[in-house]
């Protein structure tokens, strides 16, 4: 990995506010479901806090983001604001699409969030469309588009991968290889070995990463965002990592080998991290301590706002769907 691109202390941290935020926000989503106080379809990114926390920093507040339904990770990360996602996954007027997009259409424009897609697949065509944009109005903006590695697999990855190449887009297309696409088992669906690999029939720069070490995620992103900027276009970035809890909540992991998932839970990247941090010097215990009791009361906060804010009236069910005042 190109150390000239290593994170210092200072980023270092800021990743690590981040990590603890998306953790944070997970465990409380899980338990606010499990109380009974709100009803949704949740797609659990425990386990995977690392990457985005890492790629996110590496971008500028107005880079586009397009992510999937497992995807709440990539958006606090990108800078969605804690109340306006809460408001928007309980179906409130608050929320960041007034509470008719719910937990699986997202968005957040003002920090370049621009698409939340439940079509495996189909956020790399997107963000080329938004990159293409970028480069024809020369804004340097980059944009990023997330996925599993089930949706490698899918023809739009492979049909995005190349137009990008051949015009050169400024994108970041980043894999999040949890090694399960819903109920099976990556081997059993993916003939390739690496993800990464795909990039070479594409005539692009292939990475593949430790995707619990934001360290490597974040030079990676570093390089990869540097060279679309300069106009020498796409990259293509596997993350490995793994999903805690199954593909959706209530997922009883039945398909799942007991040893694996336990093994992976053993390592979970949030704590190593953490511990790093302290052993190189970067913070102490009671600062990390501190971040973390912030970024709970910063979700109380939210968990309740968002809860107390009204739901869409009647009214509001045909607007932002049909153009108004056209003939
Ligand atoms: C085009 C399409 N085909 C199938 C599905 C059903 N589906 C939803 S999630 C999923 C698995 C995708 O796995 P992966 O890309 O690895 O992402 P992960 O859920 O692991 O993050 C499938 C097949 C879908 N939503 N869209
Ligand atoms: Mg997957």
């Amino acid at each position: 990995m190109a150390s000239n691109y290593a994170p210092d202390g200072a980023t270092q941290l800021e990743i690590y506010k981040r990590i603890a935020l998306l953790k944070a926000n997970d465990e409380r989503s899980r338990k606010v479901i499990m109380t009974g106080r709100l009803i949704m379809p949740y797609y659990s990114y425990r386990g995977q806090e690392c990457i985005p926390a890492a790629f996110a920093t590496a971008l500028n507040d107005d880079d586009y983001l397009v992510t999937i339904y497992r995807g709440i990770h990539d958006m606090l990360a990108k800078g969605m604001p804690l109340k306006d996602l809460w408001a928007e996954i309980a179906g409130r007027v608050d929320g960041t699409c007034k509470g008719k997009g719910g937990p699986m259409h997202l968005t957040y424009p003002a920090k370049g969030i621009m698409v939340t897609t439940g079509i495996v697949g189909s956020s790399m065509p997107i963000a080329n469309g938004l990159a293409w944009g970028s480069q024809l109005s020369k804004n340097g903006r980059v944009a990023v588009a997330t996925f599993g590695d089930g949706a490698s697999n899918i023809g739009a990855f492979h049909e995005a991968i190349n137009l990008a190449a051949v015009w050169k887009l400024p994108v970041i297309f980043i894999c999040q290889n949890n090694l399960y696409g819903e109920h099976t088992k990556y081997e059993k669906t993916t003939s390739a070995e690496r993800i990464a690999d795909r990039a070479k029939a594409y005539n692009i720069p292939g990475v593949r990463v430790n995707g619990n070490d934001p360290i490597e995620v974040y030079a990676a992103m570093r390089e990869a965002v540097e060279r679309a900027r300069a106009g020498e276009g796409p990259t293509l970035l596997e993350c490995m990592t793994f999903r805690f809890y199954g593909h959706v909540f209530g997922d009883a992991d039945a398909y799942m080998d007991k040893g694996e998932k336990a093994a992976a839970m053993a390592n979970d990247p949030v704590p190593i991290f953490r511990a790093r941090l302290i052993a190189d010097g970067i913070a102490t215990e009671e600062q990390l301590a501190a971040i973390e009791a912030e970024v709970e009361s910063q979700i109380d906060e939210a968990v309740e706002f968002a809860l107390a804010s009204p739901f869409p009236g009647l009214e509001e069910l045909t607007k932002d769907v049909y153009a108004e005042g056209v003939a």
